[in-house]
Order: structure tokens, then C-alpha cells, then sequence
């Protein structure tokens, strides 16, 4: 029997199992947790202390896995933000989910009107739903708006690009312009994280006595790498985007504590569920120096292990054993059907992931019903899959497939796809499954075209093109 269906099978006894041991009464209101999901941007794994970062420490997080459980097989949505984010709001696939580039043939997408996302599901289900930081999933005047996709209020940047900004003259409040005075001399004050962080908290505060959905988008260390003190790493031998890079991680972790902190001054930490993660892997300009990916190959835009790898974190006092580590594979597609099962709803119709509660509450060892898919329309279209410890990837829809073992070969530098005829053929079986044709995306069968048709300007991607992050 195929090692896909030999996974099926067992895997659908033990969601019997589990679906046995955790369905119940649904939560009533004061049994309902509030949600922190903090969604750091172009943070890699690498850039973490629990997770073995070479440079700095991040004491706060590291708090935060040793209170609570840290997932060590976690992927993010997809290789770069737009998509990620896609991923992580709707519940559906990168071979499913409508957006697979940051860009498409249609410019911007935004989310359609009666698209399922995490926050209309809590909304429906009674929660105050707020976000903070940069949304990417539709601009002021189109169907995506945070505020017509569940959320009650969101601030901060509705654009990737402004988002760039961090010395911003104005951040936006469900879809309103909202000035921000620059003093000019780029002081804390100026800084546009410190004003998101700030009303991160005040929504915590100021729903302190309902359930309450707080979606915290923060932008560090997402470029520009700009902030008004670099000073943990200021005396380093680095470049200053290095420097200024390291010190926005750092940044995150001082917003993870301040967060923390109003939790338990207000009393509600031991009815918070707070998840920590982030949206893609590191940009190329940090894995040198910084080890930011950490054993991984690849950077952001890549499906290699480098690009999806993520941080995943959770803490729920009385709920989440304290210093856990969880090795269920699991990617942003599972918050959906996770948060569902937690506040005792139906799973949307069409959600691909699911529900890792189970883990969360220690209920059971998990493993992975479906193989892990991903695709991405950027610099040029890539599939992986990964199937048990298995990692399928390539680019074109006919080029050929790299398969690399993750577990004697976590960094994919051996591509052992010539002894493994069968394995092959099984991932790409599943990546022509898993792909669903968009209107929005060509999906061009080889990553450069066949000698004779090819223009006489080589149609590559340089590693240049790759470093200018344009989003
Ligand atoms: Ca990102």
C-alpha cells in the first residue's frame, strides 16, 4: 500500500479517536477563550532563542514556549506575505486559496465578498474581533476590507507597500485615514510599530470583560529596516540593516511582553489563548549573517524549508502543559478548523486544514491525515509537498522533482529523487491534485521555457531581484 493511503488510513482511526475524546458540550460564553494571535512579518525561524537563534535572545517568547507549547514541524501559509495571510484568514490551501502571488494578472486581489475567514467565525460566534498591524488581503474600497471580513475594527496599514513605511503620515482605521504627526526627528514617538503595539493593547483592555479575537499583524522586521534605536545590537561589527533588522526582532519580543504583561495585570491571562508565530521565512539578506532561517535551505518566496518554516507558539494556562514541544506537522490552514473546534462551531464548508486542538490540549499525538501542499506564483511558480518526512518541490508543473528526506536531511542537500521512483510519482500525483487552476495566475509547466522559444532575454531570477523586496 502507498505510503499516502498506509497514512490515511491510520490517521482517519485516530481522528475517529479524537473526535470521540474531544467533541462535547460546545464551550459556553465564559468558557471561551480569548485569542492573541501575534503574526510577526518576514520573521525566521532562526531569529528566535527558543528555536536556537546565534545572535540575540528573545526572552519574552522564549517565556511564552516554556508557559506554554512550542510546535517543531510548524510552516507558515506561504513563502511571502499576501498569500500567507490568504492562507491563515480563509482556511484554504495555497493550491485552493485565491491568493498565491502578492501580485496577479489583476493587480491586487482582495478577498471577495462571502469569503469565510477566521474572523467572521468569531465574530458570528460573539467575539469582539480586532486587528493591528498590516492586513494585505484588500485595500480601502474594495470587498476585502478587514472590516467587511469580521473584524469589528482593524488599524494599521491596509497596503504591503505602505507598510513599508514605518515614519508613515498616516496608518488607517477601518478605512479611514488616520493622521500621524511626524516630528521629524524619527523618534519612538514617529514610529508607527510602537502606535500599533499601543492599540494592541488598548483593545485588550478595553474588551477585558467579553471574548475577545486580537489579531496582532505587527510589521518588525518586515523592511523598510528602519527603527529610531538599534541599540541591543548597535556594537556589532554588522551592516546597520543588519543591526537595525536584529533590533526590530527584538522590538516583537519587548510588544510580546508588554502584552503579556496587561494580560495578567487585567487578570485575563488564564483565559487567553496566545499564539505566536510568523508569515514567512526571512529575506535572503539575513540567513548569512544571522542565521535567520536556521538549518533551513531557502529564504522568503521559496518553498524551500528555509521560506515556510515558521515559529509556532501557544499558551493557554490550565489548558497547554507548560514547556511542551509538539511535532505535528501543521500549517496557518489548521487556525481556522482549530479555532472552530475551540469555540464549538462547524468547520466552514471547504476548509482544507485541521484542527490541532487535539495537540493543544494534550489529548492525543497527532499525525497529519493529508500531505502538506504549497504553491507560490513568485519570482517563478514552485510546489512542495511534503508527505511523512518526505519533501517533494519544484518549479514548473513538469520540471523535475527534487525530493530531499527531512529527517536525515533537515537543510535539503541531497536529492535523493532518483532512488525513490515510487515516492515521486506519488507527490507529483499530489501536487496535480492539489493545484486548482486561478483565473488570476499563468501556471507555466518549466520555470524557464525550452531553448528554442526562449527570448533572447534570459527569463531568470537573480538573486539581486530576489534581495529588492518590492513587497
Ligand atoms: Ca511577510
Amino acid at each position: 500500500m502507498k505510503l499516502y493511503r498506509a497514512l490515511v488510513v491510520a490517521t482517519s482511526l485516530l481522528l475517529l479517536f479524537s473526535s470521540r475524546t474531544s467533541l462535547g458540550a460546545p464551550p459556553t460564553d465564559e468558557e471561551k477563550p480569548n485569542i492573541v494571535f501575534i503574526l510577526v512579518d518576514d520573521a525566521g525561524i532562526g531569529d528566535f532563542s527558543t528555536y536556537g537563534c546565534q545572535y540575540g535572545v528573545t526572552p519574552n517568547i522564549d517565556q511564552l514556549a516554556n508557559e506554554g507549547m512550542k510546535f517543531t514541524n510548524a510552516y507558515s501559509g506561504n513563502a511571502v506575505c499576501g498569500p500567507s495571510r490568504c492562507v491563515l484568514m480563509t482556511g484554504l490551501h495555497p493550491g485552493h486559496a485565491q491568493r498565491r502571488a502578492n501580485q496577479s494578472k489583476d493587480g491586487l486581489l482582495a478577498l471577495p465578498t462571502g469569503q469565510m475567514t477566521v474572523a467572521k467565525l468569531l465574530h458570528e460566534a460573539g467575539y469582539a474581533t480586532g486587528g493591528f498591524g498590516k492586513w494585505g488581503l484588500g485595500n480601502p474600497g474594495t470587498t476585502g476590507v478587514p472590516e467587511k471580513q469580521g473584524f469589528d475594527t482593524f488599524f494599521g496599514y491596509y497596503d504591503q507597500r505602505h507598510a513599508h513605511d514605518y515614519y508613515t503620515e498616516y496608518l488607517i482605521r477601518n478605512s479611514v485615514r488616520v493622521p500621524i504627526t511626524q516630528s521629524g526627528d524619527q523618534s519612538w514617538d514617529d514610529y508607527s510599530a510602537t502606535r500599533i503595539a499601543d492599540e494592541t493593547i488598548q483593545f485588550i483592555e478595553a474588551n477585558k470583560d467579553r471574548p475577545f479575537f486580537c489579531y496582532a499583524a505587527w510589521t518588525p522586521p518586515h523592511g523598510a529596516y528602519e527603527i529610531p534605536d538599534n541599540s541591543p545590537y548597535g556594537e556589532r561589527s554588522w551592516t546597520e540593516t543588519e543591526k537595525n533588522y536584529a533590533a526590530m526582532v527584538a522590538l516583537d519580543d519587548t510588544d510580546v511582553g508588554r502584552v503579556m504583561q496587561k494580560l495578567k495585570d487585567l487578570g485575563i491571562d488564564e483565559k487567553t489563548l496566545v499564539v505566536f508565530t510568523s508569515d514567512n521565512g526571512a529575506n535572503a539578506n539575513f540567513i548569512k549573517r544571522l542565521g535567520s532561517t536556521g538549518q533551513y535551505r531557502g529564504y522568503k518566496r521559496m518553498l524551500y524549508e528555509g521560506g515556510i518554516r515558521a515559529p509556532f507558539i501557544a499558551r493557554w494556562p490550565g489548558k497547554i502543559q507548560p514547556g511542551s514541544i509538539n511535532d505535528v506537522q501543521t500549517t496557518f490552514v489548521d487556525v481556522l478548523p482549530t479555532i472552530a473546534e475551540l469555540i464549538g462551531v462547524p468547520v466552514p464548508a471547504g476548509a482544507d486544514g485541521y484542527s490541532i486542538l487535539p495537540s493543544l490540549l494534550g489529548r492525543e499525538r497527532q499525525v497529519r491525515p493529508t500531505p502538506l501542499y504549497f504553491e507560490i506564483y513568485e519570482p517563478y511558480f514552485q510546489q512542495s509537498v511534503r508527505l511523512a518526512d518526505w519533501k517533494g518541490y519544484r518549479t514548473g508543473t513538469r520540471d523535475a522533482l527534487e525530493l530531499y528526506d527531512l529527517k536525515a536531511d533537515p537543510g535539503e542537500a541531497n536529492n535523493v529523487a532518483e532512488a525513490h521512483p515510487d515516492i515521486i510519482k506519488e507527490i507529483e500525483a499530489i501536487m496535480t491534485a492539489e493545484h486548482t487552476p486561478s483565473p488570476h495566475y499563468t501556471t507555466p509547466e518549466h520555470r524557464r521555457p525550452a531553448k528554442a522559444k526562449r527570448n533572447k532575454k534570459r527569463q531568470t531570477t537573480s538573486l539581486k531581484d530576489l534581495l529588492d523586496d518590492k513587497e
